[in-house]
């Protein structure tokens, strides 16, 4: 049994790789998006039902197991589908759990009750959904009390990224930090909320200043499978290969792919 990853498009590769690096041995099924995408701009019933469609094609293709990379589709979707949608025998998890548990210096899967935490001041950086959605405020809060999250939009990077104008990318970062920065004059901690970030993480960082601690999410992700998977090893298993595949043009799609990871990826057709 293989674990699938889900993202809207390419943005969730930054995941995949930080996955295949720490668990070299799973197999992995990627499913992109690509024809929805992009899903910031969507509504949250759209979202929710495009979501559930990828979901149920990485079950078919025999992943008991996936993550919603996406984190927009984490913000609009996750909590629905684990309340109502998710067979008893499947399992779904997403990415803000591990960026906050990081952030509150929690373990893996501690649900004690909120506390105070070392980091006051947020900046969290997303997707103009995942903003609106207030997903992030509201799992923080399960978790932390007294910590002020300053949220920015950050409306072109995505596109940006996806385009391969880095400069366009960068100019975007520094006005989107300069903007939280006039909410939020001196942040402890900040959040990259998006799976197209970590790709800016140097750009993000250089303009926050280096006494803000940057939680880029990929890396963090990754940690929190290989926990869960000591927990639940029977959620993968051998005999599965990895794949990509995308609902998008199949050509277009691994040639976008293999610029943006800078190395050799082939989509099917999803
Ligand atoms: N994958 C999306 C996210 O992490 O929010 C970004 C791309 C998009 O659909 N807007």
């Amino acid at each position: 049994m293989a674990v699938g990853i889900f993202d809207s498009g390419l943005g969730g590769l930054t995941v995949l790789d930080a996955v295949a690096n720490r668990l070299p041995d799973v197999p992995l099924v990627y499913l992109g998006d690509s024809a929805n995408a992009p899903y910031g701009v969507r509504t949250p019933d759209d979202i929710f039902a495009l979501t559930c469609a990828a979901t149920q094609r990485l079950f078919d293709a025999g992943c008991d197991l996936v993550i919603l990379a996406c984190n927009t589709a984490s913000a609009a979707a996750l909590r629905r589908m684990q309340e109502a949608w998710v067979p008893s025998d499947k399992r779904v998890l997403g990415v803000f759990v591990p960026m906050i548990e990081a952030l509150t210096e929690r373990q893996w899967g501690d649900n004690s009750p909120p506390r105070e935490v070392a980091a006051k001041h947020v900046a969290l950086f997303a997707t103009p959904a995942t903003v609106a959605s207030r997903a992030f405020q509201r799992e923080l809060a399960f978790r932390a009390i007294g910590v002020d999250v300053e949220a920015q939009a950050c409306g072109g990077v995505v596109d940006a990224i996806e385009d391969g104008d880095m400069i366009l990318a960068d100019a975007l970062v520094r006005s989107h930090v300069d903007a939280l920065k006039r909410k939020m004059p001196q942040p402890d901690a900040a959040i990259l909320g998006c799976t197209h970030y970590p790709l800016m993480e140097k750009e993000f960082q250089d303009a926050l200043g280096a006494d803000v601690k940057v939680f880029s999410q990929a890396n963090l992700v990754a940690e929190s499978l290989a926990d869960y998977l000591i927990r639940r090893p029977e959620m993968v298993g051998p005999g599965a290969d990895s794949a990509f595949l995308t609902t998008g043009d199949p050509k277009q799609v691994s040639s976008r792919a293999t610029q943006f990871l800078r190395r050799q990826i082939t989509f099917t057709a999803a």
